[in-house]
């Protein structure tokens, strides 16, 4: 729909009039950026993005991502205008209220209009790519009949000064994601204020270096934005379009300054914007002609959509297709069969193998599996036979090399899985979780079900050194709301894992994996890490003693029992897997597993703090500084793992 600047303008000071409201009426809030855009993103709604407000899940519409998410004024009143069942008026009135899905930034959760959960800068942004590597592998898998759309991002100065962006773009640029928009609010303001502050970059020669399309546009003027996306559109890079704007455009006497960045115009500043814009109507009312433009708008995505959904009812793939969309996992019972079988074994593998072995059998059974590394496949063993590289050359590819960017992995792989139709997995080394760890959280807070494959989780992976030797980590991710943290202890702990991961489609996992072999523990039982935490082994001399463990200390507490055993001390092994399965379960299992009249021991090769509200006042074995290098043998007694070293502990406990 092609509208003159007469019709846009007026629908643009619409964007910008609900926002210096909702931001006035809350108190609090960032006029600035949904003002400056607004010009931008009404060229954008107007005349390129492809969307349904009837069917805001639509699969094949384009997604649209507010990576400066601090604008979320801009999304909102977009959703509102455009005819979005949600956020209704009364929504927007409640801005940063309490029970509004109009939150301070916008939440994926809140909004089905919001394709992402935006506000730590540059994750936006970054996510897009995921999508845009979502669309393009699922058009590679589908055909374009069914997945043909693009994906477009409003991104400010600070998204593209994170570090992540330069890991997102040069992801992005290398696979030639030509159908990844990003529209720079190029206003030169931060909130310390001018960007000269801080930066003297040349952005457009980065992104260009990068392989990247760059232009630019004047962002207050109608038909050079027209003019700038429709070059970007049409360019076969990923495209960034530097939009020159005022932050703040249209607030007579802040505009332009760090002021209007992030609180409210006042009233007065309001007023006069009012009079500066024309704007006569009430606080939160759009006048008739106006809001008819905007849904006129809104309604022209349903012709396409009903064509779309012509196809996909036609099309002998489109069952399959929606199956993968909807996160409903296809049927496992060879996968279940081959699991099984493993039972009756006695696999001796690191548990990074074992991984290994279960993603065989599932990226078999699995098609949306969609893996990856950043450079360490080979240590993380997250390449399978059913994976062949995802590339510029083959987007049907499942196996991403993502390069030594963790965070821009991570973030690449929330992006995946909101896009929907793919399930991504992706490794490196647990000690580098912390590159990511804002990503992890963003998986958890979005509910996405992305799957951390992290190897060589302690001091068990040796030579490497304390560097590399995770010790905090594993307790640190499980501060994490609404994320499993796994810690099998063997190969039938693994594959378990792996199966309650994938079939966690509200939250992400992540699986702690060890570079050591470990022994077989099971041979019997089913689906016991689901519970989080089991019984082992059981006593057989009057039961003294639980001892707790995760990893690959279960199997040090199989040996410490045997030992008690031994000297007629009964004592339980507990497996503990994960945490957070295991405090779901009711209280009765949990005190029949973790007794009040016996010595409670945690084993695990990490931090000790946190297994006090497992073990009380009973023992902790752990390691609380950084490790060493040499080789796992050694530094394992070194530490105090060791039955030598545990046993004379416990026993001087039950003497005192
Ligand atoms: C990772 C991260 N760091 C810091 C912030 C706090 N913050 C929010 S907006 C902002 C400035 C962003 O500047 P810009 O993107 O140019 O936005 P504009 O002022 O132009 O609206 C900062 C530092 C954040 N949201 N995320
Ligand atoms: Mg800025």
């Amino acid at each position: 729909m092609t509208l003159d600047a007469s019709r846009l303008a007026p629908m643009a000071n619409a964007i910008r009039a609900l926002s210096m409201d909702a931001v006035q009426a809350a108190n609090s809030g960032h006029p600035g950026m949904p003002m400056g855009m607004a010009d931008v993103a009404t060229v954008l709604y107007s005349q390129f993005l492809k969307f349904d407000p009837a069917a805001p899940k639509w699969p094949d519409r384009d997604r649209f991502v507010l990576s400066a998410g601090h604008g979320s004024m801009l999304i909102y009143s977009l959703l509102q205008l455009t005819g979005y069942a949600a956020p209704t008026m009364d929504d927007i009135r409640n801005f940063r209220q309490l029970h509004s899905p109009c939150a301070g930034h916008p939440e994926s959760v809140e909004l089905d209009g919001v394709e992402c959960t935006t506000g730590p800068l540059g994750q936006g942004l970054a996510m897009a790519v995921g999508m845009a590597i979502a669309e393009r592998h699922l058009n590679a898998t589908f055909g374009d009949g069914l997945v043909d759309h693009k994906t477009w991002v409003i991104a400010g100065d600070g998204c593209l000064m994170e570090g992540v962006n330069h890991e997102a773009i040069g992801l992005a640029g290398h696979l030639k994601l030509g159908r990844l928009n990003v529209l720079w609010d190029d206003n030169r303001i931060t909130i310390d204020g001018d960007t000269d502050l801080s930066t003297s970059e040349d952005i457009a020669a980065r992104y260009a270096a990068t392989g990247w399309h760059v232009t630019l546009c004047d962002g207050h003027d109608f038909a050079d934005i027209a003019r700038a996306l429709a070059e970007a559109e049409a360019d076969p890079r990923p495209s960034l379009v530097a939009c020159r704007t005022v932050i703040g455009n249209g607030a007579p006497n802040k505009q332009g300054t760090h002021n209007v960045h992030g609180s409210p115009l006042g009233a007065d500043e309001v007023a006069a914007a009012r009079a500066h814009l024309g704007w006569a109507a009430a606080p939160f009312e759009v006048p008739t002609e106006i809001l008819a433009d905007w849904r006129a708008l809104g309604a022209k995505g349903a012709a396409a959509r009903g064509e779309w959904e012509k196809r996909i009812a036609a099309d002998p793939q489109g069952k399959e297709f929606a199956r993968r969309m909807a996160g409903k996992l296809p049927e496992m019972d060879e996968a279940n069969a081959a699991f099984a079988a493993w039972l009756g074994q006695s696999q001796k593998v690191a548990t990074r193998k074992a991984s290994e072995l279960a993603l065989e059998v599932l990226t078999a059974a699995v098609p949306e599996m969609v893996g990856g590394s950043a450079d360490l496949t080979g240590s993380n063993n997250t390449k399978t036979k059913a994976t062949g590289p995802f590339s510029a050359s083959d987007y049907a590819g499942r196996y991403l090399y993502y390069g030594i960017r963790e965070f821009g992995m991570a973030a690449a792989m929330n992006g995946m899985a909101l896009h929907g139709g793919v399930i991504p997995y992706g490794g490196t080394f647990l000690v580098f979780s912390d590159y990511c760890r804002n990503a992890i959280r963003l998986s958890a807070l979005q509910h996405q079900r992305v799957v951390y494959v992290l190897t060589h989780d302690s001091i068990g992976l040796g030579e490497d050194g304390p560097t590399h030797q995770p010790v905090e980590h594993v307790m640190s991710l499980r501060l994490i709301p609404n994320l499993y943290v796994f810690r099998p202890a063997d190969v039938i702990e693994t594959a378990e894992c792996w199966n309650i991961a994938l079939q966690s489609s509200e939250t992400p996992s992540v699986l702690a994996l060890t570079r050591q072999n470990l022994p077989q523990l099971r041979s019997t039982g089913e689906m016991l890490s689901a519970k989080g935490g089991y019984r082992l082994r059981g006593a057989t001399a009057a039961r003294k003693v639980v001892l707790v463990a995760t990893g690959s200390e279960v199997a040090l507490a199989c040996d410490v029992r045997d030992a008690l055993e031994a000297k007629g001390i009964g004592a339980d092994v507990v497996s503990m897997p994960c945490m957070e399965l295991f405090d779901a379960q009711d209280a009765a299992y949990k005190a029949d597993l973790l007794p009040a009249d016996a010595l409670l021991v945690s084993i695990e090769a990490g931090v000790t703090w946190g297994w006090q509200k497992y073990v009380g006042d009973g023992l902790t074995i752990g390691i609380d500084s950084f490790g060493a290098s040499a080789p796992a043998e050694i530094l394992f007694p070194h530490f105090g793992f060791s039955v030598e070293a545990i046993v004379p502990k416990i026993e001087a406990r039950l003497a005192g």
